[in-house]
C-alpha cells in the first residue's frame, strides 16, 4: 500500500471535525484538564452524561505532572486513595494515613479511564468568555490557545452546555470573566470571587468538597477554583481534595442540586 499524505491529512481534519461537531452542544462542558476536572469527566461520562473537556495546555493533567516541586509523587491521604483504588493507580502507604503515588501514573491513567468512559477532551483550546441569557451561563466562548499566545486578532467560536464546571484551578478563569463582564451576583458571602487564601493543607482539603457548588446559574466549581472562589486555604501537592471534589461535582450535577 502506497500512504498518501492526503488520505492523512482528511483523515485528521474529518474525524476531528466530527469529534468536535458531537460537543458544540453538550451536557456538561469542563473547563481546565486538572486533576478536578478530569475525574468530574470520568463520573459524569459514566453516568451517561455527555461532556466536553477544554484545556488550555498541549497537555492534560493541570498541576498534577509536576507533583511537588517538581518531584513528581503525589500524596493522597485515606479519603481520597478510593479514587486512586478505583483507577487502579499504584499508591503505597508511607505513614498511617499518608499514601504517595507515582504523579505521572495518576495523571495519564485518570486521563485514560476518563476518555474510555466517553469524554471528550479538546486540548489547545482556551476558554475566553461565556455566554449568559437571562441571568443564566448557558455556554462557553473558546479559541485556540496558541491565538491567544501569539496576540492574533481572531475572533472565537461558541459552545453550549446545560452545566459548566469551572476546573482552572488557582486562576478562577470562567468565574473572573463572569465577574468582571456580567452581573451575575455568585453564591458566595459577598457575591464576588472571595480569593485563595495562604497554604493550609489540612483545613484546604476538608474545604475543597465543601466548597465544590453550584457557584452561579449554570455554573459549578471544584478542585483549586471552587477554594479560591469561597476564600479557602491553598494545599499543595496533596491531591484526595482534588480527586473527591471532581466525583462531588459529578454527583451534584447528576442530581441536578
Ligand atoms: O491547576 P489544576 O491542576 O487544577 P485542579 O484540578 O488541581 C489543583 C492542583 O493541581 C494543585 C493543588 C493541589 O492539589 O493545588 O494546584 O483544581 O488544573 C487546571 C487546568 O485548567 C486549565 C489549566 O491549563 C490547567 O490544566 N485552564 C486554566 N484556565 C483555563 C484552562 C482556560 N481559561 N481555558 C482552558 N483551560
Amino acid at each position: 500500500m502506497v500512504l498518501s499524505e492526503i488520505t492523512i491529512t482528511k483523515a485528521i481534519i474529518d474525524r476531528f471535525s466530527r469529534k468536535f461537531m458531537e460537543c458544540i452542544d453538550v451536557d456538561t462542558a469542563v473547563v481546565g484538564a486538572g486533576p478536578a476536572g478530569l475525574v468530574a469527566s470520568y463520573f459524569l461520562a459514566k453516568a451517561g452524561r455527555k461532556v466536553a473537556v477544554f484545556e488550555r495546555k498541549l497537555s492534560v493533567g493541570g498541576g498534577m505532572w509536576g507533583g511537588g516541586m517538581m518531584f513528581n509523587e503525589i500524596v493522597v491521604q485515606e479519603e481520597g486513595k478510593e479514587i486512586l483504588d478505583l483507577f487502579g493507580i499504584g499508591a503505597r502507604e508511607y505513614e498511617p494515613g499518608y499514601y504517595t503515588a507515582d504523579a505521572i501514573e495518576a495523571a495519564s491513567t485518570i486521563c485514560s479511564h476518563a476518555m474510555k468512559a466517553g469524554a471528550r477532551i479538546f486540548n489547545c483550546m482556551s476558554v475566553e468568555d461565556v455566554m449568559i441569557r437571562e441571568g443564566r451561563v448557558i455556554g462557553l466562548v473558546i479559541t485556540w490557545s496558541p491565538v491567544q499566545m501569539a496576540g492574533l486578532h481572531v475572533d472565537p467560536l461558541t459552545v453550549t452546555a446545560k452545566n459548566i464546571v469551572d476546573a482552572t484551578g488557582h486562576d478562577t478563569e470562567v468565574l473572573a470573566v463572569i465577574a468582571r463582564k456580567a452581573d451575575i451576583h455568585l453564591f458566595t458571602d459577598t457575591g464576588k470571587i472571595l480569593g485563595e487564601r495562604s497554604m493550609w493543607a489540612e483545613k484546604a482539603e476538608r474545604l475543597t468538597l465543601e466548597n465544590t457548588k453550584r457557584i452561579c446559574p449554570g455554573v459549578y466549581v471544584a478542585g483549586m477554583s471552587a477554594n479560591a472562589a469561597f476564600g479557602g486555604p491553598r494545599m499543595g501537592p496533596i491531591f484526595g481534595g482534588m480527586l473527591l471534589s471532581g466525583k462531588r461535582v459529578a454527583e451534584l450535577i447528576a442530581a441536578g442540586r
